[in-house]
């Protein structure tokens, strides 16, 4: 399995193909826009998410409501595009119009400079049409339907905000239905309803000081089975690949599994899980700091991933930077822009941590139809228990 996305933030649209589904996958619309629409919310996001009402339209590959598995095509409209028809005209455009405005002032933290010296543009609007956080739209889109695929399974995804700035949850362990519930309701995706305040006036502190914020996001899957991935070799570790994934996403600057960089403090006694058997539930751990994978292979117990989100890099109050004509220090250039994106990377990290899970099943036990995917899992389910 595997997708591929293209379209700029205030081009006419994004889109997604999805390529490797099985057949007979129930799909439709309507669980990809809940996840568009978790996608869009969050205390601190930017007025772009007043504009879009994000909706994915299925233009490929499912058929009265099932995969039939030719190749998914999604896409998902800009409605913001109409008011950027000539900035972002296909066609070229009058020379000294609007639309041949160029961006010369590169934002620091985001792909601005380094883009267009990769690219030779010198119109940076070329590299930051593309590198902008909207392109997660159709990786939430693309995560859906992994989401669904999973849930065929029974494997559920969730997710909560750990952090945002200065101010960390008090952890609880709950059951994953009622994480869902809890953080679906908290406008800042969090347990802690004393954090959330807390987060909340920070947002708004950040806000009035044009700055912005980043933060902790940590994603749960429970259900999955023992052996996803493999040890044997280096790019078939789903670990690796998460964690690719994961820093994949705009502004993500580092991943960790279970405990993480705790494993570096402590001794092996207080970090490897003991490994328990009853007849009932077979093979288990009596703890879970690995964060559900050993020898990059998952061991049945939930992956638990987190992901550290950099502040949004375009600032109100704009750093230091160069304008690449002149050459001349300037204050950077300021697009409109997000105080605080976390709540939504949640989402966005959800989905594609969903994705590489899926994917790692499917290569366990792929097969062109559910019903084919079912046998082989069944099969290997039974040789567990008999081990
Ligand atoms: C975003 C879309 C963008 C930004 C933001 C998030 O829309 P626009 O550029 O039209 O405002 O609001 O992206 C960034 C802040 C960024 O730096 O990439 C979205 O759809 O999530």
């Amino acid at each position: 399995m595997r997708y591929l996305t293209a379209g700029e933030t205030h081009g006419p649209q994004l889109t997604a193909i999805v390529e490797g589904l099985p057949s007979n996958m129930p799909l439709t619309g309507e669980p990809i826009n809940e996840q568009l629409a978790r996608r869009q919310k969050g205390h601190g996001r930017g007025k772009r998410m007043q504009i879009e009402k994000d909706t994915a339209q299925i233009v490929g590959g499912v058929r009265h409501g099932k995969t039939t598995g030719a190749p998914v095509a999604l896409v998902v409209e800009n409605r913001d595009w109409k008011a950027w028809t000539t900035v972002m005209s296909i066609e070229d455009v009058e020379e000294g119009s609007e639309g041949k405005r160029r961006v010369n002032r590169p934002r620091p933290g985001h792909a601005d400079l380094n883009g267009g010296l990769k690219y030779n543009q010198k119109d940076l609007r070329n590299i930051l049409e593309r590198s902008s956080a909207r392109e997660t739209t159709v990786r939430v889109a693309v995560g859906a339907i992994a989401r669904q695929f999973l849930a065929q399974f029974g494997i559920k995804v969730a997710g909560q905000v750990i952090r945002i700035g200065e101010i960390e949850v008090n952890r609880q362990e709950l059951p994953i239905d009622e994480l869902i519930r809890i953080t679906e309701e908290s406008p800042v995706r969090v347990v802690d309803k004393e954090a959330e305040e807390r987060m909340i006036a920070a947002i708004d502190q950040a806000k009035a000081e044009g700055d912005t914020l980043g933060g902790i996001v940590e994603v749960i899957v429970e259900g999955v089975p023992v052996g996803l991935g493999s040890h044997v070799q280096w790019d078939r570790k789903l670990d690796g690949r998460i964690a690719q994934a994961v820093v994949s996403i705009q502004a993500f600057k580092g991943v960790e599994f279970g405990i993480g960089f705790e494993a570096s403090e402590r001794r092996g006694s207080k970090v490897h899980d003991e490994i328990l058997y009853n007849e009932e539930t077979g093979f288990r751990r009596g703890s879970n700091r690995a964060g559900g994978f050993e020898g990059g292979m998952t061991t049945g117990e939930p992956i638990v991933v987190r992901g550290v989100m950099k502040p949004i890099s375009t600032l109100y109050k704009p750093l230091g930077s160069v304008d690449i004509d002149t050459k001349q220090p300037f204050s950077a250039q300021v697009e409109r822009s997000d105080t605080c994106a976390v709540p939504a990377a949640g989402v966005i990290m959800e989905s594609v941590v969903a994705w590489e899970v899926a994917r790692a099943f499917m290569e366990k036990f792929g097969g062109d139809s559910m019903e084919e995917i079912r046998a082989n899992y069944d099969n290997f389910l039974a040789q567990v228990r008999q081990y």
